[in-house]
């Protein structure tokens, strides 16, 4: 099992989502203290081809520098090409039982928003689960409704101790009832990626 801690402030980021240049807040946010990252280029001009792995690369060597995990996600090519440490994959991606062999002794992420998802899941294989959207959010079109903090406390009884990671318009004002709710720790696009104080931000994040 990974260790849960990994899991407790969450950095997810792509080359369209920081205010500036998207390689110095993600330098920024492992100089702050984020515990995991993942690469998630979505956006309206994603990166592509060896753009992308070029982009990839070079927060793949920043992340080492900062001893923090980085997770691709959907794209296992990518993350086989740059040799992430991880991959996150959602219920319209490909099955986790699909994934090569480089992904065996790799963190494996899936997106598991309810009861109706978990029971269409196979979690072998599966490090944790990331369950949102918990409050609603401007960052993911297709997030679906949010399932608050009382969805939180429901997939943490139906999972036993599995690690699990909150997501979805988490901020400094909800973060707690995130972690009050079951969540082993939170991950999060805007609160981090829009921050005019990346590193005070996190701070706060990681306080309590
Ligand atoms: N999946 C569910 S909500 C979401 C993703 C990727 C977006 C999270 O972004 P933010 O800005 O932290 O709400
Ligand atoms: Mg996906």
């Amino acid at each position: 099992m990974m260790d849960r801690e990994l899991l407790r402030l969450y950095f997810i980021c792509g080359s369209e989502d920081a205010k500036g240049d998207a390689v110095e807040t993600i330098r920024e946010a492992l100089e702050g203290g984020v515990t995991m990252f993942q690469l998630r280029e979505k956006g309206i001009h994603p990166l592509e081809g060896e753009a992308l792995v070029q982009f990839a690369s070079e927060i793949k060597k920043l992340c080492r520098e900062y001893g923090v995990p980085f997770i691709v996600n959907d794209d296992w090519k990518l993350a086989e090409a740059v040799d992430a440490d991880g991959i996150h994959l959602g219920q319209d991606d490909m099955a986790v039982a699909d994934l090569p062999e480089y992904f065996d002794d790799k963190i494996i992420g899936l997106s598991v928003r309810d009861a109706a998802e978990l029971e269409v899941s196979s979690l072998e294989n599966v490090d944790y689960i990331g369950t949102g959207p918990v409050f609603s959010t401007p960052s993911k079109a297709d997030a679906g409704t949010a399932i608050g903090v009382e969805g939180l406390v429901e997939m943490r009884r139906m999972i036993g101790d599995m690690p699990m990671v909150a997501i979805g318009g988490i901020d400094l004002t909800n973060y707690k009832s995130c972690m009050d709710s079951g969540a082993d720790g939170i991950s999060l696009i805007s609160a981090i990626a829009w921050a005019e104080d990346i590193k005070g931000v996190i701070s706060e994040f990681l306080d309590g």
